[in-house]
């Protein structure tokens, strides 16, 4: 019999992690991009190489979409094109971190003229939402400043809550608007949205349809970053996950991969708070493949997060509570740890047998040729990159 009951099951077939389309493009640091063979020349073969991911674990439906990175004629046509390789176009994520002009802030920028240019890029963003069928805008700032007395930090608050106001006017009943805190990078000394609590201060102001987006790799060292997910949960203000690991800043290295027992206890609380599953919070990934292959780097993120969410809820909950309400500490200890050392791969393998999906994802695509053939048909062309 499966360590795997029927109900746990039941969960992990209904979940879905959403792929971005810069993990399918070149990425590197600010030493070097080093260029991947088959690597997709634009918006139509990243999606195609994304749907392989989904092929191999049904687990990846959705993909989502940067713009300007992702500008195509037709996005009516981009969407049959997904459709035709059986996945959806997910969240749209826009760009003012690319420009000349956002030298000193976009949404925030002093100069009125700047920020209605970056208020109209997000506006143009919701017509492409219009166009794919996308729910969410998801907006990253790279705004802040690096010297102490360089900007009026109150000022550039109040600027973003007035650009943030226009974009939300702006959006469809049931669209959605997500705001991404990071704690630095590229301003070194304040970022204007850098913490959970000024996202949240931002689009609870905004109202029900703005929310705040979780990117696992944004906090200092240290950060307890599951008690976040608990209390945006408990807030109802827990929108969307950034899926990615980190060893030092914003690494953007695959999922689990880092620290596996972190991921576990993030899962644990969105479990806890009734977020698995849940349409409100949406599940994506935001990861760049520097030195490994691609479409096997996403495989192996997306079931580092299946692995995680089985073995999360693989905790004996009524053992857990009666210990926690005992005072017995390490009774209560040892059940959160018996779930995550246990082994679901099996289990997980064979499950996937079951439904007719190869028991190991990474082996049937390595053996499927399909890398091989798109390093062969893609020559010639620009690659795509991050920023490209
Ligand atoms: C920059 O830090 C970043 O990694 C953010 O996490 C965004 O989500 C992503 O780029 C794509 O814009
Ligand atoms: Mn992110
Ligand atoms: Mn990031």
């Amino acid at each position: 019999m499966s360590i795997l009951s029927p109900d746990t099951l039941a969960e992990l077939e209904k979940q879905s992690i959403e792929l971005p389309s810069w993990a399918f493009g070149n990425s590197g640091t600010r030493f070097k991009v080093f260029g991947t063979p088959g690597t997709p020349r634009d918006p139509y073969e990243k999606i195609a190489d994304a749907a392989q991911v989904n092929a191999y674990t049904a687990l990846a439906p959705s993909v989502a979409l940067h713009i300007p990175w992702d500008l195509v004629d037709s996005f009516d046509d981009l969407r049959k094109h997904a459709e035709d390789h059986g996945v959806t176009l997910g969240t749209v994520n826009s760009n003012t971190f690319q420009d000349d002009d956002y030298k000193f802030g976009a949404l925030t920028h002093e100069d009125p003229a700047i920020r209605r240019k970056a208020i109209d890029h997000h506006l143009a963003c919701i017509d492409v939402m219009d166009a794919t069928g996308s729910r969410d805008l998801k907006i990253w700032l790279a705004e802040g400043s690096n010297y102490p007395g360089q900007a009026d930090l109150r000022g550039r608050q109040d600027r973003l809550q007035e650009s943030l106001e226009k974009i939300y006017a702006r959006l469809g009943d049931d669209q959605r608007l997500v705001l991404e805190y990071k704690f630095f990078e590229p301003a070194f000394y304040h970022t204007d949205v850098p913490d959970w609590g000024t996202s949240y201060a931002q689009v609870s102001a905004l109202g029900d349809k703005a929310m705040v987006c979780l990117d696992t790799g944004h906090h200092a060292p240290g950060t307890n970053i599951e008690f976040i997910v608990m209390q945006l949960l408990r807030l109802g203000k827990l929108g969307s996950f950034d899926f990615n690991s980190r060893f030092y800043a914003d690494d953007d290295l695959i999922v689990g991969a880092a620290d596996p027992f972190q991921l576990f206890r993030i899962l644990f609380e969105v479990i806890r708070g009734g977020g698995l599953n849940n349409p409100d919070v949406a599940f994506m990934l935001d990861q760049c493949h520097n030195v490994e292959d691609k479409i096997p780097g996403q495989i192996r993120s997306v079931l580092n997060v299946q692995e995680m969410t089985a073995r999360a809820l693989l905790v004996d909950r009524d053992a857990l509570t009666a210990a926690q309400k005992s005072g017995d500490v390490l009774a209560a200890n040892a059940v959160f740890m018996d779930a995550f050392y246990t082994d679901v791969r099996p289990a997980l393998a064979q499950w996937r047998e079951s439904r007719g999906l190869a028991a190991d994802p990474m082996a049937a695509y390595a053996a499927s040729g399909y890398q091989q053939r798109i390093a062969e048909e893609r020559v010639g062309g620009v690659q795509a990159g991050w920023g490209a």
